[in-house]
């Protein structure tokens, strides 16, 4: 398929480049882990990247954003700060939640990014509340909520969705299915042949099912939607079909235990969205060698720098830990 002319190269490139900062990240984190120095649950989006890149250059600036437990890569499309990120991780006063919520539990009112939370389905209201006070503002900003498959399970969507539907609310759902909520495969939480944007759309939420490993499609599919949201038409739910490559929570690979088979993980390698659209990048000389390795080197350095940001930030002061548990006059006025 030869690009539509309406994309520029610059953001063809850019979309590459977003995957690659994030599985970079992402395998300098899972590298590092064992460590013990990032004392929180991980939750890696390696093999997603192309979802969370194609909805976040989708974005604009002034849009909002909320996401799940496996959030490194939406905040980091959304614009996030890398080094506020990691040393988030690293539970370090610099990091953009001051440290005390670790990777699950990143908000970043400066780019929008207004919180990550480990229940699931727990943030699919705050993004559809905040899509209602985007709304009584008459803001032309859109709410996007990303979340998993599993999080379709909890009655919390639908009483959202359906809310969203009826205000037609200025909301984006991007449903990242990766077949799994944790060891549970979809066959075995959904009738068969069941298919969650068909669920969705009944609701009354218009809807598309997207191959959310090429970033091109979920770039395309992400403008689309957010056009049809900003004309005051409704809530966009996107159904993103990609593959989770490593354990659950956690750096490793989990393929021994069993819950999956070596064939099915192997079949999802071979649809990796990198390789794959560094060579479409290629062949329609969008890219050459050098650039691509001038962007790897530029990565690895920023990567690098953050790590020892990270490291070297201070931990919080224990005399500050009751700070920002509660809306104080000051802030409420603000
Ligand atoms: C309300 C609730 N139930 C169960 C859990 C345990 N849990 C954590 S992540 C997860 C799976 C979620 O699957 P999905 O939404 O598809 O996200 P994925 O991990 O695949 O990215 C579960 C069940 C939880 N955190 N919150
Ligand atoms: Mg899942």
């Amino acid at each position: 398929m030869v690009y539509a002319v309406t994309t520029t190269n610059e953001t063809l490139i850019e979309l590459l480049r977003g995957m690659k900062r994030i599985r970079l990240v992402e395998e300098g984190i899972a590298d590092r882990y064992p460590q013990g120095k990032m004392r929180c649950p991980m939750h890696l989006s390696i093999g997603q990247e192309a979802a969370a890149i194609g909805v976040g250059l989708a974005l604009k600036p002034s849009d909002l954003a909320v996401s799940s437990h496996r959030a490194h890569a939406h905040y980091l499309s959304k614009g996030g700060n890398l080094k506020a990120m990691l040393a988030e991780i690293y539970g370090k006063a610099t990091g953009c939640s001051s440290g005390r919520g670790g990777s699950m539990h990143l908000v970043d009112n400066k780019i929008g990014f207004m919180g990550s939370t480990a229940i699931v389905g727990n943030s699919i209201p705050i993004g559809v509340g905040l899509a209602l006070s985007l709304q009584l503002e008459r803001s032309q900003a859109v709410s996007a909520v990303f979340c998993g498959d599993g999080s379709l399970e909890e009655g919390v969507f639908y009483e959202s969705a359906n809310f969203a539907a009826v205000r037609k609310l200025p909301v984006l759902f991007v449903c990242e299915n990766n077949l799994y909520s944790v060891y549970s495969h979809l066959r075995v939480r959904q009738p068969q042949g069941r298919k969650i944007h068909k669920m969705v759309e009944a609701i009354g939420v218009a809807t598309l099912l997207v191959n959310g490993n090429d970033p091109k499609a979920v770039y395309d599919a992400a403008l689309a939607a957010l056009k049809y949201i900003r004309d005051g038409r409704g809530p966009f739910f996107l159904e993103l079909t990609t593959y989770r490559w490593r354990e659950h929570c956690g750096p490793n690979y989990d393929n021994n235990i069993g819950y999956r088979t070596e064939e099915e993980f192997q079949k999802w390698m071979q649809k990796d969205p990198i390789p794959y659209f560094e060579k479409k990048l290629f062949t329609e000389h969008i890219l050459d060698k050098l650039a691509l390795k001038q962007m790897e080197d530029q990565i690895h350095a920023e990567i690098q720098e953050a790590f020892d940001f990270a490291e070297s930030s201070p931990f919080p002061k224990p005399e500050h830990s009751l700070m920002g548990l509660f809306a104080d006059k000051a802030d409420l006025n603000a």
